[in-house]
């Protein structure tokens, strides 16, 4: 009986057991892990987009190959998660077709524009940062091929907060020039990375079933304070300014509290009109049509040698 069945899977996921992919599943279970996966594997390969922009005008050689490591490691981390969700039972060209439609979402960060070299530091820093911060919990989620894949991507995305904590080193102790660079970094990359971690506990739709079935293991807003928390005294050291002027430490509570998140840009950005949405799509539908002729010759090979084998 369904009742009796989805109650043995509650009790499996409380008793801390991990879904494997064969195992019975409740279809809205299936579905939740199909959207969250998807649209984080669609974040990682959009997501090299800002970055690919500075390729070229690496300051140096080293910065340069760092910033190529960090990218290519990216694309990993979308393998893999395609990988996860296609354990699902969903197939890797029918994900791609709902994000070239606009059907399925990505990390609305990566619809911002990357204007400067500093920009790479403040990915970095504060993307990568939310990132883990979001994902380290991730490792412990009751999906199995999920859980795992998190546990590789935690460790690379420590690798590019460092890189990027290191950029922005260099340019807080550098001219004033360099430095307000930095800053200008950090006034435009703070508040959309504060986004990053969803809408308000009190908005986020999804929140409960998925804490429920130990998808989330904190809230939106929890692991939102927790990036505040960490960011701020790192910003300190850095000699830079946090911009929002509500900021303030709250010795009671050990907590930084901090100003009003501008809700109506998440929400716009959300709906397609960041300022970067149209031009990402366009380049990965692009992307994928000049790639085209590869996939056709790796089908092509592939019937080439099963005829062999068959012969
Ligand atoms: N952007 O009910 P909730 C990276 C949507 S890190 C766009 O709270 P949920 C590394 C949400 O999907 C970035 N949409 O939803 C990197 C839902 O809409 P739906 C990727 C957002 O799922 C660094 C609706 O709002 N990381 O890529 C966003 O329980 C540098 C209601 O929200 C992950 O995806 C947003 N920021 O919680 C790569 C982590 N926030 O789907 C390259 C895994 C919310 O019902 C360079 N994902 N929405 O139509 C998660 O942890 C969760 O999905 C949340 C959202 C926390 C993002």
């Amino acid at each position: 009986d369904m009742d009796e069945q989805e109650r043995e899977f509650q009790a499996r996921i409380d008793a801390g057991v991990k879904i494997e992919a064969k195992d019975w599943m409740p279809e809205a279970y299936r579905k939740t892990l199909i959207r969250q996966i998807s649209q984080h594997a669609h974040s990682e390969i959009v997501g090299q987009l800002p970055e690919g922009n500075w390729v070229t005008r690496a300051p140096t050689l080293k910065r340069k190959s760092i910033l190529l490591a960090k990218i290519q490691d990216e694309a990993g981390h979308g393998l893999y998660l395609y990988s996860a969700a296609e354990t699902l039972g969903v197939s890797r060209d029918e994900l791609l077709a709902a994000l070239h439609s606009g059907k399925a979402k990505y990390s609305s960060i990566f619809n911002y524009p990357t204007l400067s070299w500093a920009d790479m530091g403040a990915i970095g820093w504060l993307v990568d940062g939310s990132a883990i911060i979001n994902q380290i919990p991730l490792c412990r989620c009751s999906y199995g091929p999920y859980a795992r894949a998190m546990i590789r991507v935690c460790k690379e995305e420590s690798f590019h907060a460092r890189q990027g904590y290191d950029i922005m080193m260099s340019l807080a102790q550098g001219t004033p020039e360099q430095k307000a660079m930095a800053q200008d970094a950090l006034n435009r990359w703070w508040w959309p990375s504060l986004m990053m971690f969803g809408p308000s506990d009190a908005e986020s739709v999804n929140s409960a079933q998925s804490a429920q079935w130990r998808i989330k293991l904190f809230s939106n807003d929890e692991l939102r304070q927790r990036m505040v928390d960490q960011t701020v005294p790192q910003a300190e050291y850095l000699g830079l300014t946090v911009p929002d002027p509500d900021l303030k430490f709250n010795a009671e509570t050990g907590h930084y509290e901090f100003g009003e998140i501008d809700w109506s840009e998440f929400q716009n950005v959300l709906k397609g009109n960041g300022p970067c949405n149209r031009e990402r799509l366009r380049t990965r539908v692009k992307a994928y049509d000049d790639g085209a002729w590869f996939r056709d010759a790796l089908v092509a090979y592939a019937d080439k040698k099963s005829a062999r084998a068959a012969a």
